[in-house]
């Protein structure tokens, strides 16, 4: 295929999130693919898609196609009898977790290890066939105050693993894009330079809350002279 072709055509990638039940894959997957976000949670029975076509440098085309798998509810419960149909032939494998909870970090080491025992190395004409990558992906940063997973460990657990990572707000939009435009670069073999980062970079808006002055000073009698305070939600 010459240059001008490979430009033209599209590469497509599997990327499956998988995660205990309420990390916040679909939230993932949705702020991604649609740009939207609902507080309200509505367990996923199965596995839901979303398809994102993204460029990356070098007139690059991709077409990422995001494989939602419900958690099932527990760690490594009803989901895994249907894992390695999920899990085959996946370009990349994300493990989610919520940083709030405790519970959801540990579980991805039974994840993982699912994972590698339906992805045992397999050969195809003598060839051994490449595994898919996989990622550790720190959901809810938004959510700082009620941190009970540290980033030390995130880092840990990713270095001891061999996980690419990321840390994300499925609510606020940081850092969704950018990793998937990280991973499909990733996949790719190319680096993405400074500037490419950042047109996948999202602005968190943080509301101005407007409070009387009156208010702010508990009942010093001063004119209503306003002040601004800025709030990220
Ligand atoms: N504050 C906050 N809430 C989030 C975030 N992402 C998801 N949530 C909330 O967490 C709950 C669970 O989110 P889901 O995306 O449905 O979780 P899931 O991992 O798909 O769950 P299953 O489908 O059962 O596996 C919902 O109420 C979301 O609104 C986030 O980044 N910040
Ligand atoms: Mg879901």
């Amino acid at each position: 295929m010459s240059d001008s072709e490979e430009e033209i055509s599209e590469k497509q990638f599997k990327i499956v999130l998988l995660g205990d039940s309420g990390v916040g894959k679909t939230s993932i997957a949705a702020r991604y693919a649609n740009g939207s976000f609902t507080k309200q949670f509505t367990p996923t029975p199965g596995v839901d898609f979303y398809l994102k076509r993204t460029t990356l440098p070098g007139q690059r085309n991709v077409a990422i196609k995001v494989w939602d798998v419900g958690g099932g509810g527990n760690g490594n419960g009803s989901v895994s009898r249907m894992l390695d149909k999920y899990v085959f032939g996946a370009n990349a494998i994300v493990l989610v977790y919520d940083v709030t909870s405790q519970s959801a970090f540990e579980n991805l080491e039974d994840w993982l290890s699912a994972c590698k025992k339906h992805l045992a190395p397999s050969t195809s004409g003598g060839v051994q066939a490449k595994g898919p990558a996989f990622a550790l992906v720190a959901n809810k940063i938004d959510l700082e105050h009620r941190r009970t997973i540290k980033s030390d460990r995130h880092h840990r657990f990713a270095q001891e693993n061999g996980l690419l990572t990321y840390a994300v707000s499925a609510k606020s939009g940081e850092g969704v894009d950018l990793c998937f435009q990280k991973i499909a670069a990733e996949l790719l073999g190319i680096r993405l330079s400074k500037a490419d980062q950042e047109q996948h970079q999202t602005v968190v808006r943080a509301d101005i809350v407007t409070y009387r002055q009156e208010r702010l000073n508990q009942g010093q009698s001063t004119a209503s002279v306003k002040t601004a305070v800025c709030a990220i939600q």
